[in-house]
């Protein structure tokens, strides 16, 4: 089947009508360059209209019982399932994922409603000890308001429902500006968490809405002081765009940006799984996962073994249309992407690199080989994060070293040592280690789960989403002092005598 076929095959059983045959944003599919449809982008009208309705549907979802507000997310989780393999072909159609990293990333949305369902009874607040007598203190958490949610084309589906399922169980509506590079995705899982609301019954009207555009549509989410919290994922040239007009107005933002994730390879490491793990974090989404594994620092005692078995692995890494047989590397989104891989190994040879790999193949639709790089130094392009299959490997010494060159990257979302030294990895955990928002033992850098928070430091950002204690981001915490005696005892021991 062509994508176009496919695309329309998926989006009926969802109910969503194909895109126009012309006029608007073009939904293009990175399989073979081909246009699905044209989809009118947002105007100024659409977004007063998404974000007054929100408004209202804030005043009343805010008061629905949190654990009544997870009956959504509940049911959100149980359209999901029901629609996870056309919502998983139109993420390979649209993003050019394999299948079965297509069909995770659904698994995450599903996986977090469910994280989000049992938050929806347990968005705790502390009790504090108050100094005064016959006084107690406690912490409340109220919904923030209105999230608007931006997301990019390489998770063009979980983002959203990492941010969504938690922000809809705080009590806050929800507005999307997904990638123009995946808008038919986007507005396949609208319908279907329409379906939930539908099945929920008495939803407010605007709890959920989805406006299609470019960088306008996310600078006006980003601008409106009614939007209380912006959770934006992507690159940091966009978050540098989009945060300071947020903290112009001292909105709340949620930034998970770019990353420049490594790997430390120890003499000690267990080679099988280390190569496993580095060829998944590295080739898998083709490069393309802002938790891709783009440096690897090996020590000098393990760099020959490591690299011959590298060699081996990036070359018989099968590159393709997602949907052929033992594909693992589909294709890259654009021809942008193709051309900044190969200014990026361009500037790696030009520093004296040896580049094996990296090579483009014939289209239609933008293919490449990965490339391995062995660097004579951490410099130039090994320290930007390119958007493409490229392993950037340098040698090191001592742990410290490695370490020191893990933590120079401008990026801190996420990072790996694989060793089978205790030592080795506590220090690599310890306050003197990594400092990225994810650090890993034995693990590669990517494919984090839904359970912890998932973000990172320096130019990543800062947010944290999904798991452990991210929910608060959507919050508004009230401190509370309730003095329940019949005095009125001053705090720090202040006499105020009248
Ligand atoms: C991203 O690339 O924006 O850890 C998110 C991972 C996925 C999420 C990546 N669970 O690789």
């Amino acid at each position: 089947m062509t994508p176009v076929d496919l695309a329309a095959a998926s989006l009926a059983r969802l109910g969503v009508p194909m895109p126009a045959a012309k006029g608007g944003l073009s939904c293009r599919s990175p399989l073979d360059g081909s246009v699905l449809g044209y989809l009118p982008a947002a105007t100024s009208r659409d977004h007063e209209s998404a974000v007054s309705a929100a408004a209202d549907a804030f005043v009343a979802w805010r008061d629905v019982p949190a654990p009544r507000r997870g009956e959504l997310v509940r049911l959100l989780g149980e359209e999901l399932r029901a629609a996870k393999d056309d919502l998983a072909a139109l993420v390979t159609l649209e993003a050019g994922k394999i299948p079965a990293e297509a069909a995770g990333e659904v698994q995450e949305m599903i996986d977090i409603c469910d994280f989000a369902t049992g938050l929806s009874r347990q968005l705790h607040g502390l009790t504090i000890a108050s100094e005064r007598p016959g006084h107690r203190m406690m912490e409340t958490w109220h919904p923030a308001g209105i999230t608007a949610i931006i997301t990019a084309f390489n998770f063009p589906v979980a983002v959203w429902a990492w941010n969504a399922a938690l922000a809809l169980v705080c009590g806050n509506p929800v507005i999307w500006k997904p990638s123009e590079k995946t808008p038919l995705t986007a507005l396949a899982v609208s319908a279907v968490a329409a379906r939930a609301a539908k099945k929920f019954g008495g939803v407010p009207n605007g709890l959920l809405a989805c406006l299609i555009g470019g960088a306008e549509t996310g600078a006006r989410l980003a601008a409106d002081e009614r939007v209380a919290v912006l959770s934006a994922t992507g690159s940091t040239r966009m978050g540098r765009a989009v945060a300071p007009i947020v903290a112009a107005r001292f909105g709340k933002a949620i930034l998970e940006l770019g990353g420049n994730n490594a790997g430390i390879v120890c003499p000690s490491a267990d080679m099988d799984l280390a190569v496993r793990a580095i060829a998944f974090s590295a080739l898998g989404t083709a490069g393309q996962r802002c938790t891709t594994m783009r440096r690897l620092f090996v020590h000098h005692a393990a760099k020959e073994v490591l690299m011959a078995r590298l060699q081996t692995a990036f070359a018989s890494a099968k590159v393709g249309d997602p949907r052929g047989e033992g594909v693992l590397l589909g294709p890259l989104i654009d021809e942008a992407a193709a051309k900044a891989m190969q200014t990026a190994l361009e500037e790696a040879r030009a520093l004296g690199a040896i580049v094996m790999g990296g090579e483009r193949l014939p289209g239609p639709g933008v293919y490449v080989r990965p490339a391995l790089v062995e660097m004579p130094c951490q410099a130039g392009p090994m320290l930007r994060e390119t958007f493409a299959p490229i392993l950037y490997v340098l040698p090191y010494t001592d742990l410290a070293e490695a370490i020191a060159l893990n933590n120079a990257a401008s990026a801190g979302l996420s990072s790996a040592i694989f060793t089978t030294d205790l030592r080795e990895a506590e220090t690599f955990l310890s306050a003197a280690g990594s400092d990225c928002g994810i650090a890993n033992v034995n693990i590669g850098t990517s494919g984090a789960e839904i359970g912890g928070a998932f973000g990172g430091e320096k130019e990543t950002g800062g947010g944290r989403e999904s798991g452990s204690d991210a929910w608060k981001g959507y919050m508004r915490r009230a401190t509370n002092t309730i003095n329940y005696s019949r005095a009125l005892p001053l705090a720090q021991g202040i006499r105020f005598d009248l």
